[in-house]
Order: structure tokens, then C-alpha cells, then sequence
């Protein structure tokens, strides 16, 4: 059945079966020795896909032969040391490698070569990919390896089973059978994340209990990284920092303490023996409640390079949030992480990475980037993106967000002039330290095609497309994962893709146009509320509406927030008529006369993209619709269902901010809302 179990790895008869079958894939035996278990995950990954996508049998050959698949590193396939190609592999990093058409001993072959077992998976994955999506396996050089080391899940997984901003079912490790019983699900996560380069795991939320650092529970979790070891992906756990107390009977977590210090370590020694491979430890400290180093009159660099001390000696690697903020009144939000992180920058452990999101306030379906991007060059910065759509439409909506994540990752710091990209910043750039990361807040759960809303799929793999190299388009990637999920078919691809990278910003229009944020509803995250009134959720207030203006004023005269920024970037949100109209009412206090752009004013404006955003949806089930017949009935049906839905909730997006908004402005709704000549 096509419910979209198998992801993007559907390995179903690629369409133009007939061109690969004859022109070099007809006939063609694979040599592939090797015994590990990461090779041996691979050689089923290729017999699956080829078997599959070729409608062939798959054939093993020891003997070389012409028009051969040969696959491995240098150890499991020797003759590989002989080839002209050696020093290119020499020059792979430990996850990178070469797919080749050469000859050899003058048989032509086209060879899969990596230096380690995970390259050559990584390796037999893109080969697939170049099956899949219909590209020319004539003169193949391809040389890749990734540009961050860390590319890393955040799962938000309860230990009961439920997931924190989760909108596809429950969590999909079944804690209660672990670690004896492993699914097959652990597996095919395991093949999806190992298929787009993921190398680690977070299992559990950053809301964390303590429990999780107990024996019992980390004996579970060493069942998941048996499963997930061959992959090369890592498992990392989320450490609370009152777990001393918590669990290990100490009456402090004072970071100044010995004994403290010596649970850690102690801690992270047990966990070791257990999980040989552990990646680290993912930490919200002093944010949102949790409790940090601050609760001690200690810095958040004195509590992560407490837990980095206890990690270094095995590899380890802590990942210490920067999304912190105060409750109180008088404190911008959007300023607070940069100034609670700024001064630190230089005081880390080497094995430490601060980790901000992507924006400033909280995964807002548009903001600009955060600028501690930009603003600590002596510290490892890892990007924290939210894959799980909490405040862009939960499971419901169809929002592509490669688009987003692009637009983020090439944003401008201009740090050390132009060109300073957040992507760049992200690769380390400057060479100021060793390491470089990326984090994606998973939208995985139980639902049968794992993110809820098969659209969602496509976030999970831009996001670790994006993580393997930072630079590649997000219309490339759109375009990647329509061919493997619906067809080569160009008629059903010009479809498909239209939708996906138009869908993001018609979230934005029928949501949070021109720079509006954290409007939406304080329980669920979904749905209109800019009329909450809870004192802390409005400490600084989201709009500050009011009969004459609406937006806030974070300029230099403001709460400061574009003093954060580089310039020119800075002066340019500074100023009002440079500000570019998509962060117009996250930096300006905006009269409801002021004119745009356009020609109209800012409230006709504001209705115009409310009701674009409206029409979009429309347009978007009207293409979806051209493709009734073309695609099978199962997912046709699913998306179009949900964009029905889609529908009621952009209205209701609509008229419910317009409405609200409107009893300040007292303005009508124009009744032409084209451009004024
Ligand atoms: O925006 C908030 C979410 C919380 C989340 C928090 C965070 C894990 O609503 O659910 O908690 O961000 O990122 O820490």
C-alpha cells in the first residue's frame, strides 16, 4: 500500500527503467567483499534499491569483470590501492566518498570507494539517489564529504511515550520493550537518517528528567544504539542538571562542588561502558524552568564545561542551548539569548557548542536570523532548527521548510565582512576551533508515514540534506525528494515542486505577514490568538497593538535589538525604509497609515497578504488536483484531504487577526485589494 512507510527509500521501478537496464545497468554483477556490519548494511541497501528500481536480479561476482560495480574501501576492495584514484581517497574525511566510472585492469567499472565502511554507505546511498532521480551515470566523478561533523536529531521524546510539539502519534522508541525487543522501525530509521547523512541522536527532550541518566534507562538506550551503530549514527541523551540531586543522592548540583564533579564523571564513565560510542549530552539549562548553573551563581560556560571535563576523555560532545529568556516584564525576548551569551564567548570547552535557534524568539514561521550568528566567533555554534511544525501548521499544513532553512543558513552576518554567511559561520570559517554542528527538532512519530502529513517528509530530509552541505538549494533538494517520492515524471515533478516552494511563504501570508510573530494560540501553538493577554506571554508584547500603530520597536531607540547585528545588516533593520517589508513589524512600531512599497498603506497591506495567503491555499489544492490520475489514489486522497483542511484554517487565520485587528485600526477591508496604480 502507498501510505508512505518506506519514505523517499521507496525503491520502486524508476520510470525510465528501460534507459538504465540497457544502456549499463543491464547485466551488471557487483563486487562488494566485506564483512562488517556497517559494509553489510550497505550491500542490503544496494540489493534493495537495485532489485527494486531495476526490476534486475542482483548478482555478486569475486572475479573482475567488465561493467562491474565494485564497492568498498581501500582494506575490503585492495585493488583499490593500485588506482589512480588512491590519493583522492586518501583525501576523503572519515564520512566521505568517491563515485567513479575508471577502468581498472581495463575492465570499465564504475566504483562506490570510501576510507571508512560509513563513507562507503553514505556512498551506496547517493548512487541510489542518482537511480532514483533519473541522472546520467555516464562519466561519474563525484567527490563528497560533508561540511558539518555533527548533524545531529533533537528528538523531544518523553520516557511515557509522548513527544513535546509532537504531531505525528507517539514516539516511536518503545521504551518498555527496550533494549531486548528492537523494532523494524529502528532499523528503517536508521536507513532514512544514514540515506541524507544524519550521524547522531538525541533520544530524549530537552524538558528532561533526570531518570533518563539512570542505569536502567541507559541500558534501554544502548539498545538503540546497537540498532543505529551500523548506520554510523551516534546516540547523544538530554543530561538535566539537577540529576546529581535527582538521582544520584548528592543534596547539590553546584558546579563548584567536587562531588558533583565526580558524579559526572562517574555518570559519564558508566554511560561509556555501556554505550562505547555515546555522543554527548544535549542540555536546556536555566531556561523555560529547567534548572542550570545559575540556580549555583555560576555561568552557563562554568555548568557545560563541567559536563564537557567529563565527556572529553571518550569523545564526548555537550550541546548547551541558547534559548533562554526571562519571564519578566521588562525584558525583550528577542534580545535576551545574545546578551546572556555574548560575554561567554571564549570561555567554553573545546568539546563544547552553544546552540541557538535559528531566530531569536522561538521558530516563528519567519524570523531573522539570531545574531549570535555572527556574534561568537571563538565559540563551536550549532544551529538548532525545528523540523516539527509547532508554529507552522502542526501536521496539518503543507509547508516545505527547505525554503526557511535556506534562507536562514545564507543570511548575511557579515562578521568578518560580506560573505558571512550563517552556513559559513556554521563550517567554521574562521578556523577559531575544531568542530562544526547542526541539530533539526525531528517531526517523527508512530503515524504510519512517520511525520503525519506526508509533506513533512521533506522537511526530515532538507533538514539532513542541509546538514550533510549547508550551500545546496533548497529547490534541489524540493526537487531530489519529489522524484524519489512521486515520479521522474516531469508533468507530476513541475507540479509538485510549484507547491512546495510557494508553500512556506503562503504560511507566512495567511499567518504572520510582514514580521507579525507569536500570534498564535499559547496552549496548542495553532491557530490565531494575537488577543491573549497573559501578562508573561506578552511581556514583550508580540504586536503592541494599538488604535494608531502596531508592531514593536526594536530599533536602537527600541529594546536594541538591531544593535545586535553587524553592520550594514544592523543599520539597515534599523532603519525603516531600508528594513526589508518581510521583518518590517518585528523591528518597527509601524503607524497604520504608513506607506508601503506598494502604494498602500500598512493596513491595507497587512489584509492584502492575509488574504493572499488565503488565495494560495486555494491555488495550492487547485494544482494538487491536476494530479489526480497522475499519482496513486492513497497519497492523492491524503494531501488532498489535509489541504481541505489547510483551507478552514488559513480562513480562520485570517478573519480571526483581521478581525482582532481591526477593532484597533477601525479600518476598513478595502474593496480592491490589487496594487494601487
Ligand atoms: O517554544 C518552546 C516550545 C517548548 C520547547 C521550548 C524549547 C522543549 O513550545 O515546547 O520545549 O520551546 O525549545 O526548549
Amino acid at each position: 500500500a502507498e501510505n508512505g512507510y518506506e519514505l523517499w527509500l521507496r525503491y520502486k521501478l524508476v520510470s525510465k527503467g528501460e534507459f538504465y537496464t540497457s544502456y549499463c545497468l543491464k547485466n551488471r554483477k557487483v563486487m562488494f567483499p566485506g564483512e562488517t556490519e556497517s559494509l553489510i548494511a550497505a550491500k542490503k541497501e544496494l540489493q534493495a534499491g537495485l532489485s527494486g528500481l531495476l526490476n534486475i536480479p542482483y548478482t555478486e561476482e569475486e572475479t573482475l569483470e567488465d561493467n562491474m560495480l565494485i564497492v568498498g574501501t581501500p582494506q575490503s576492495v585492495p585493488l583499490f590501492k593500485e588506482q589512480a584514484f588512491h590519493a583522492e581517497i586518501n583525501g576523503l574525511s572519515d564520512e566521505g566518498y568517491l563515485i567513479l566510472n575508471c577502468t581498472i585492469k581495463g575492465k570499465k567499472t564504475t566504483a562506490i570507494v570510501a576510507r571508512t565502511d560509513i563513507g562507503v554507505l553514505y556512498g551506496v546511498f547517493h548512487y541510489l539517489r542518482l537511480i532514483q532521480t533519473n541522472q546520467s551515470l555516464d562519466k561519474l566523478h563525484i567527490k563528497e564529504n560533508p561540511k558539518l561533523k555533527y548533524r545531529v536529531l533533537n528528538h523531544w521524546d518523553n520516557l511515557n511515550g509522548t513527544v513535546e510539539r509532537g504531531y505525528a502519534g507517539y514516539s516511536i522508541w518503545n521504551w518498555e520493550r527496550l533494549p531486548s525487543y528492537k523494532e523494524q522501525r529502528y532499523t528503517d530509521y536508521a536507513r532514512a537518517n544514514a540515506s541524507i547523512g544524519i550521524n547522531g541522536t538525541v533520544l530524549n527532550n530537552v524538558n528532561a528528567q533526570a531518570k533518563s541518566l539512570r542505569t536502567d534507562w541507559l541500558v534501554k538506550a544502548s539498545g538503540l544504539a546497537d540498532v543505529f551503530r551500523p548506520y554510523g549514527i551516534k546516540v547523544y541523551l538530554t543530561a538535566k542538571f539537577s540529576a546529581p540531586k535527582e538521582i544520584g543522592g548528592l543534596n547539590t548540583a553546584d558546579p563548584k562542588d567536587p562531588q558533583v564533579r565526580k558524579w559526572w564523571k562517574d555518570k559519564v564513565e558508566e554511560i561509556y561502558s555501556l554505550i562505547p560510542d555515546f555522543g554527548g549530552f544535549l542540555v536546556k539549562a536555566n531556561s523555560e524552568g529547567q534548572p542550570g548553573p545559575q540556580d549555583y551563581g555560576c555561568s552557563h560556560a562554568d555548568g557545560a564545561n563541567m559536563l564537557a571535563e567529563a565527556l572529553k576523555p571518550y569523545g564526548g560532545i555537550v550541546f548547551w542551548r541558547a534559548f533562554v529568556y526571562q519571564n519578566e516584564r521588562h525584558v525583550d525576548r528577542v534580545i535576551n539569548g545574545y546578551n546572556e551569551f555574548k560575554p561567554l564567548d571564549g570561555e567554553f570547552a573545546e568539546n563544547v557548542f552553544v546552540q541557538p535557534k535559528n531566530g531569536p524568539i522561538d521558530f516563528q514561521p519567519r524570523e531573522p536570523f539570531h545574531p549570535l550568528f555572527g556574534g561568537m566567533p571563538y565559540t563551536p555554534l550549532s544551529l538548532e532548527f525545528q523540523i516539527t511544525q509547532e508554529n507552522l501548521g502542526h501536521a496539518g499544513h503543507l509547508v516545505y521548510l527547505g525554503t526557511l532553512f535556506e534562507e536562514v543558513l545564507q543570511s548575511d552576518t557579515y562578521e568578518n565582512g560580506k560573505g558571512s554567511t550563517v552556513s559559513k559561520v556554521l563550517q567554521n570559517y574562521q578556523k577559531t576551533h575544531g568542530i562544526s554542528a547542526i541539530a533539526g527538532v525531528p517531526n517523527i512519530g508512530t503515524d504510519l508515514n512517520w511525520t503525519g502529513h506526508l509533506f513533512g517528509q521533506a522537511n526530515w530530509y532538507a533538514f539532513g540534506r542541509l546538514a550533510w552541505n549547508p550551500d545546496t538549494s533548497s529547490g534541489k533538494i524540493a526537487e531530489d525528494w519529489a522524484r524519489m517520492t512521486f515520479s521522474n515524471d516531469k508533468s507530476v515533478l513541475s507540479l509538485v515542486l510549484k507547491i512546495m516552494m510557494m508553500s512556506r511563504e503562503t504560511y507566512v501570508n495567511y499567518t504572520m505577514p510582514l514580521g507579525l510573530n507569536h500570534i498564535m494560540n499559547y496552549d496548542t501553538h495553532n491557530g490565531p490568538e494575537p488577543w491573549h493577554d497573559d501578562p508573561v506571554w506578552t511581556a514583550f508584547d508580540y504586536h503592541k497593538i494599538t488604535k494608531d500603530s502596531i508592531g514593536v520597536n526594536r530599533t536602537a531607540k527600541g529594546t536594541g535589538a538591531t544593535r545586535q547585528y553587524h553592520n550594514p545588516v544592523g543599520e539597515m533593520f534599523d532603519d525603516i525604509k531600508q528594513c526589508p517589508q518581510e521583518y518590517l513589524l518585528w523591528f518597527h512600531r509601524v503607524p497604520w497609515n504608513y506607506k508601503m512599497a506598494s502604494g498602500r498603506n500598512l493596513w491595507d497591506e497587512l489584509v492584502y497578504h492575509y488574504y493572499k495567503g488565503v488565495d494560495e491555499v486555494r491555488q495550492i489544492q487547485t494544482i494538487w488536483n491536476e494530479l489526480d490520475g497522475k499519482i496513486d489514489r492513497e497519497r492523492f486522497e491524503h494531501v488532498a484531504s489535509l489541504l481541505k483542511y489547510q483551507e478552514q484554517e488559513a480562513i480562520w487565520w485570517r478573519d480571526g487577526c483581521l478581525l482582532f485587528f481591526q477593532e484597533y485600526s477601525r479600518l476598513p477591508i478595502p474593496a480592491n485589494l490589487e496594487q494601487p496604480k
